[in-house]
């Protein structure tokens, strides 16, 4: 801990002695990415450009690397949004992260059921599952600098999701994709991505996880936490426990879908559970004129507070990733609740970067 801490006050002291822009604040090694949507990724949003040539060297896709959209019917790949990304990313300087091979959700209806939509077999599941991935990541071999290969396979309470992958493979599936994505571009890093993970059990059972492929010789580099944050949840102890864990099963951790809603949770506690909702009521959307100055404070300690503990775990981390870049943009103003307004992310609906911008560059010079 002691290390870690004198470590931090050094790097912060040296390599980001000259930070001025986002991407510069943890040094060389730390990538700094924010996910873009498709419209952004087309080169029509010159704002969103200038920004991001700006503060950042990483992209991912918000939704356009997802089995649907690539393959919305057996055999049938549209690669015209997700070519897009490559090339807008490769014109602006960006690393781009595949996102997401192997997920239950936004995965076309047929993927996982025979035509008269009962549950395919195993064996067809993990061809379609080979396939898949052979294709894609053999598409952009050598342009993607790693893979969100396996996303949220694990419940809260440390069990393994009982999506239709595991119901029909058991967790033979995650190790069946991470060797096959392997495969096809054997120099892209491979990550497992899941959210909410400062819960203990499920931080335990994704060590578990990475130590059990690791014993079998399966390739992953690094674990996501996704880090859909509030003001109030997770605990940052348990946060920054959840890194120090990951970090000693010999991945690098990453931060990779970063946000920060300031609105009322209507469960107590923030995740990132996509088929959940709830219904709207005023009282949940309280900020709709504006934020107040104090809760616009609150914000800004927040993200303070965990660029702190970033320093503090900077050669355990190897990138950070905010899930948008203008809070006009976030999946946060849809979920829960339909039809809020929330204020998560960095840069305002005007396009104006917030004050806490300035203040995590400064706290690093
Ligand atoms: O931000 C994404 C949103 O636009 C989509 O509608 C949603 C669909 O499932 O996925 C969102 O991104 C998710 C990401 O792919 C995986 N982790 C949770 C993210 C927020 O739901």
């Amino acid at each position: 801990m002691i290390r870690n801490f004198l470590l931090s006050l050094l790097c912060a002291a040296t390599a980001t002695a000259s930070a001025q822009h986002l991407r510069d604040v943890l040094g060389g090694d730390v990538l700094m990415g924010v996910a873009l949507n498709q419209w952004q990724t087309s080169g029509q949003d010159a704002r969103t450009t200038a920004i991001v040539r700006e503060h950042f060297n990483c992209l991912t896709p918000e939704n356009v690397m997802k089995s649907g959209p690539l393959q919305p019917a057996e055999g049938v790949f549209d690669f015209q949004a997700a070519d897009d990304v490559v090339a807008y990313a490769e014109a602006n300087g960006l690393q781009v992260i595949g996102h997401c091979l192997v997920w239950h959700s936004q995965a076309p209806s047929w993927f996982f059921t025979d035509g008269t939509g009962k549950p395919v077999s195993a064996e067809v599941l993990r061809e379609r599952i080979q396939k898949h991935i052979s294709t894609v990541v053999g598409r952009y071999r050598g342009r993607i600098h790693g893979w969100d290969v396996v996303n949220e396979a694990i419940e809260d309470d440390g069990s393994f999701r009982r999506s239709p992958l595991y119901n029909i493979l058991g967790e033979d599936f995650i190790e069946l994709a991470f060797r096959a994505a392997h495969e096809a571009d054997p120099d892209a890093e491979l990550y497992y991505n899941d959210y909410s993970m400062a819960l203990p059990r499920k931080r335990e059972a994704v060590c578990r996880l990475v130590r059990r492929l690791k014993e079998r010789g399966v390739r992953i580099d690094a674990v996501g936490m996704q880090s859909h944050l509030s003001l109030t949840h997770p605990d940052l102890h348990e946060y920054e426990t959840t890194m120090d864990s990951l970090a000693a099963t010999g991945v690098k951790v990453m931060v990779t879908e970063l946000d920060v809603s300031v609105l009322p949770s209507p469960w107590g506690f923030n995740g990132a559970e996509v088929s959940q909702s709830f219904e709207y009521k005023k009282a949940m959307n309280p900020y709709t004129e504006g934020l107040p100055d104090s809760v616009q404070a609150r914000f800004e300690e927040r993200y303070l507070d965990l660029f702190r503990i970033y320093a503090r775990h900077r050669q355990d981390l190897s990138r950070i990733t905010f899930w948008g870049l203008t809070d006009e943009q976030s999946w946060l103003n849809g979920f829960p609740i339909k039809g809020r307004t929330d204020y998560p992310l960095l840069w305002n609906r005007d396009y104006r970067a917030k004050p806490v911008v300035g203040r995590i560059i400064e706290s690093f010079r």
